[in-house]
């Protein structure tokens, strides 16, 4: 039972696009059950001492002798080139031996991976820690007989299937730097990162199944080596693993000479073994791709030593992750929470990892309870749309199933309290503890969490910082706002922990810039002092210290859990013909956090007619995927725009969310808010898209959207 505080926090109001000021009501306290405490990996608070700033950076040493090393570091931390921080400087290891061969003397005939098959009438596959050795050095054994080596680039556009971890710790074997394309993501969206990556080999399967259907995956694998062709980019293999081995299942044909079937090539490798190299700490183990304020997606470079450290770290202290447990993370590896969280951290823990193919509410809103049950899955992590829609076409359906809980995450988004208490009630069946980790692509693990055998709970807010992690408020001029103000700023990570990205592969100026520049005052300071690393979102602390997260401040959207870039779906928009002028707003969605609603205004000449509508749906679906497919398109007569020709994001932003538009005197042209509104509201009225009302943090994220 929570504890019923119900503070009141009511700070005067002063709004600026800098500053925005919150209120909302502090929400009660859930400490965690005396159970929970008893096991628990880290249940004495003495554990923070360990990790203060002073003892920063030695501290993290705490997680990377979770490892297995072949040869220690000699310098912790190396500041020489800030802010590309170097962690374990000198040491050496190697990723998939410490998620794999480890294991192999304490447990080698536990379940590493058990996938479930979307279709109910499959059976689950176990596959133990010998298996997954043997199966990644098969699969290395190809890579190894393909040329590639340490250093080199491949990407694998993979669904939820085994053969992606498999895929992911046979290229870590080598070294070579692998970038996982979420599946869903279009074929052009992933040659656009092969090409952005130099990857000359695609890793693909030719289907999966989604909500009942399998999906043609295949096809996307022609689009994505011909759009990385035109970027000047060849793919040489496409290695095509079969959903049912010997079968295929996909319509489109192989190219003869390029694609190839895994399996084949497997069988020429059977119970090969490839020996584990031995990579310097600092050596790439991945990229992942993320969304930011530009067209060009940044390809996320992530260490080996550092980053393989700190998800070991975090799943132990955060996940609490235990040898025996039966840990499910519902998240998909096409993004940074599987890596970190289905694959990496729990597998170098030596635990059980469930993988799942498909939909959860796949046949019904009882399968996750189901595969819970059957698989006596005690720990749970997923995202508030997750729970959202669980919770909505199956507020009842947790009940039915004898599973429990002790461990359960909510990750990617902000949860509503109210969400976070079905949660905890009806999932958790008030037996849980709850995290609500704040974290992203860049950082490789949690930032903010609380530790679960340590702090209370609060609804709506990530808890403290993690530990060694060092966040603060900032406003826009760099001074700190202070806890308990009730005013929001920018959180920055005023030092560098293991986890932290490299840089942005190709990019260097962008990673300085995007991450670092806006707080820097030394572009010379080797002093990691000088850097505090902006993470892009808005905050507020409450007094207890505890932060919450109130969204992104640049243009991007988060639409359930996904970023996806205004500029990049703008851009796409202007690829065609008929359209002048793009602009991509946010909506707040009951299920989905956010929608996009995309504006079009159309060249001189044209009509605004449903077949241009359906083309820049089109545009949007085959340069990025389906997800980022915007909710409406709206062809306005003209876009508001300021005096200078800025288009004025916030005012449309408004319309779409039915808020005031706020001061549009100056506006080069403010008689057209008003057509837009009516032209908008009324098609949406028309529709049933009937507005709630928003919070206050909403509205001020609506209000202030596309200022900076
Ligand atoms: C891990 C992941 C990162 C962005 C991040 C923030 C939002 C993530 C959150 C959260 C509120 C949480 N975000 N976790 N917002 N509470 N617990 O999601 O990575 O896909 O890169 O997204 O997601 O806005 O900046 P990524």
């Amino acid at each position: 039972m929570a504890d019923d505080l119900n503070d009141v926090t009511d700070e005067s109001s002063e709004s600026s696009e800098a500053l925005i000021a919150v209120h909302w009501r502090d929400e009660g306290y859930y400490p965690p059950p005396a159970a929970f405490v008893a096991q628990a990996n880290a249940s004495d608070p003495a554990i923070r001492e360990q990790f203060t700033e002073d003892k920063f950076p030695d501290s993290f040493t705490a997680y990377a002798d979770l490892l297995t090393w072949s040869k220690p570091w000699d310098t912790v931390l190396d500041t020489s080139n800030a802010p590309f921080w170097k962690w374990f400087v000198g040491g050496e290891l190697n990723a998939s031996y410490n998620c794999v061969d480890r294991h192999l003397e304490t447990h080698p005939n536990k379940a590493a991976l058990i996938w479930v098959p979307e279709p109910e009438s499959e059976a689950h596959q176990a596959i133990t820690y010998r298996e997954l050795y043997v199966r990644v050095n098969e699969f290395a054994a190809v890579l190894k007989d393909l040329g590639l080596k340490a250093g080199d680039r491949i990407t694998f556009h993979m669904p939820m299937v085994p053969e992606l971890p498999v895929a992911m710790l046979a290229a870590a074997r080598l070294g070579i730097v692998h970038s996982q394309v979420f599946a869903g993501f279009s074929g052009t969206a992933a040659g656009h990162r092969i090409a952005d990556s130099g990857s000359t080999v695609l890793v693909t399967i030719d289907g999966y199944y989604r909500s009942g259907d399998l999906l043609d995956h295949k096809v996307k694998a022609d689009e994505a080596v011909e759009a990385a062709a035109k970027e000047g980019q060849q793919v040489d293999k496409v290695l095509v693993f079969r959903r049912y081995p010997g079968q295929y299942s996909a319509k489109t044909p192989m190219v003869e000479g390029r694609d190839v079937f895994v399996d084949d090539l497997l069988a020429a490798h059977k119970g090969e073994i490839v020996e584990p190299v031995a990579l310097q700490a600092t050596d790439p183990l991945f990229l992942m791709y993320t969304s930011g304020t530009t067209g060009r997606p940044k390809g996320c470079q992530h260490s080996t030593g550092g980053y393989l450290s700190y998800v070991a770290g975090t799943s132990k202290y955060y996940q609490d992750i235990h040898p025996d447990d039966t840990y499910w993370c519902m998240a998909d590896i096409g993004w940074i929470t599987g890596h970190s969280y289905i694959v990496y951290g729990p597998l170098a823990l030596g635990t059980t990892s469930v993988l799942y193919e498909g939909t959860p509410n796949y046949p019904d809103a009882g399968r996750p309870w189901r595969i819970a049950k059957q698989l006596g899955v005690n720990i749970f992590h997923t995202s508030p749309t997750a729970i959202r829609m669980l919770r909505k076409v199956g507020p009842d359906e947790p009940a039915k199933y004898d599973y429990r809980f002790k461990h359960m995450t909510t990750v990617g988004e902000p949860i509503e309290p109210e969400v976070w208490r079905w949660y905890y009630e009806s999932v958790g069946k008030g037996e849980a503890v709850i995290v609500d980790t704040w974290w992203q692509t860049e950082t490789g693990g949690f930032l903010g969490s609380t530790l679960p055998g340590i702090d209370p709970a609060k609804p709506g807010s990530c808890g403290p910082a993690a530990l060694g992690i060092l966040p603060t408020i900032l406003d826009e001029d760099g001074n700190e706002v202070p806890a308990g103000s009730g005013k929001a700023g920018n959180i920055v990570i005023r030092n560098p922990w293991p986890g932290v990205f490299q840089t942005i592969w190709g990019q260097p100026e962008r990673f300085v810039s995007t991450y670092y520049a806006k707080y820097n005052k030394d572009q010379k300071s080797t002093d990691w002092h000088d850097w505090p690393y902006f993470a892009g979102d808005g905050a507020t602390q409450a007094a207890d210290g505890y932060f919450r997260i109130l969204g992104r401040v640049d243009d991007v959207i988060n639409v359930a859990g996904h970023r996806l870039g205004t500029k990049e779906l703008e851009s796409v928009a202007l690829t065609v013909n008929e359209v002048a002028e793009a602009a991509a707003v946010p909506v707040i969605d009951d299920i989905r956090g956010r929608v996009v609603e995309m504006y079009i205004a159309l060249k001189p000449g044209f009509a605004a007619t449903p077949e241009v509508e359906n083309k820049v749906k089109m545009a949007i679906e085959t340069d990025i995927g389906k997800i980022a497919r915007p909710k409406n398109i709206w062809i306005v007569p003209d876009m508001p725009k300021t005096r200078s020709g800025k288009i004025m994001r916030r005012v449309i932003a408004a319309t779409s969310n039915f808020t005031d538009t706020g001061d549009i005197t100056t506006l080069a042209n403010p008689e057209i808010v008003e057509k837009i509104r009516h032209q908008v509201q009324s098609a949406k009225l028309a529709k049933g898209e009937v507005p709630r009302e928003l919070s206050e943090s909403e509205l001020n994220e609506i209000k202030s959207f596309g200022s900076e």
